[in-house]
């Protein structure tokens, strides 16, 4: 599926588009599902909460920001189910990730029109921990996504810095502390999408997008793979972001899409 410059320039830089991976007839059945999805389960939020909003909107956009998020629609969509095994993807995560391939999660982040919300820079890592880097997180878009709508903004090369320290907090989702690392200080490239384009990026790229200020949705789901060698890492009990079994986002669906998941254990005398 992929080529050799594609899987190099994916461990290089920490990302790698891919376009049309889902044709238009694809694409299409799974934006219409997810519309469904959004009228019936969907709640608009003002997105992701922080300090770091002081940073990065203006005082009057602040409060006013649009979002509807929405984990793992295949609680409600047979489509988004059996789109877990899509064969071209899967296809490219059997390139990408070391062995066998386990499925994680899947999320919506639904930017509405005029005003829909950004994102501040931060790596996924910290929103499910795993003791490696080979992670995969699969971003599909369904709408046109030009640099306008909030297109993803990721930092070549990141990935391998490992790891970083987020602000975390109860009142805050994970971010990078924007002193440090904010759009106007660390250097960012636009990869804007069309409607069937997947992006993937390591769990480790760091990577961010702004506000959608056109006047249409900015859909894009992502489904994160992993390793079956990785495990979830555990957090200090007063973390709030700590491993919570409870937390259907911290919870592997422990579903193998690609391989088998060898028992490392010696085998029960039979
Ligand atoms: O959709 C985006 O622009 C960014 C979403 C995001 O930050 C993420 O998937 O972790």
């Amino acid at each position: 599926m992929l080529n050799e410059e594609q899987i190099a320039e994916y461990h290089n830089q920490g990302y790698l588009k891919v376009e049309q991976l889902f044709t238009p007839e694809e694409a299409g059945q799974l934006a219409a599902a997810m519309v469904r999805v959004i009228e019936q389960w969907g709640e608009e939020t003002i997105g992701w909460v922080g300090p770091w909003r002081d940073r990065y909107l203006d005082e009057e956009d602040r409060l006013n920001t649009k979002a509807v998020f929405m984990h793992n629609p295949h609680h409600y969509s047979a489509v988004w189910g059996r789109v877990i095994f899509h064969e071209k993807m899967i296809a490219c995560l059997r390139q990408l990730i070391d062995g066998p391939v386990q499925y994680h999660h899947t999320v919506l982040h639904a930017k509405p029109p005029e005003l829909g919300t950004p994102f501040p820079m931060h790596q996924d890592y910290p929103f499910y921990p795993h003791d490696g880097p080979d992670f995969v997180d699969c971003l599909l878009h369904l709408d046109d996504t030009p640099l306008q709508s909030g297109a993803l903004m990721v930092v070549p090369g990141s990935h391998k810095m490992g790891p970083l320290e987020h602000v975390l907090g109860p009142e805050t989702a994970p971010h990078l502390p924007p002193e440090k690392f904010h759009p106007q200080i660390v250097e960012s490239v636009a990869v804007p999408a069309a409607r069937g384009d997947m992006v993937f990026f390591n769990y480790q790229t760091i990577h961010w997008s702004d506000c959608n200020r056109t006047d249409s949705w900015r859909k894009s789901v992502r489904f994160g793979y992993h390793s079956t060698a990785m495990r979830p890492v555990g957090r200090a009990e007063d973390d709030p972001h700590r491993i919570d079994p409870g937390n259907i986002l911290e919870r592997s669906s422990n579903i193998i899409v690609a391989g088998f998941r060898e028992n490392e254990e010696e085998p029960a005398a039979s």
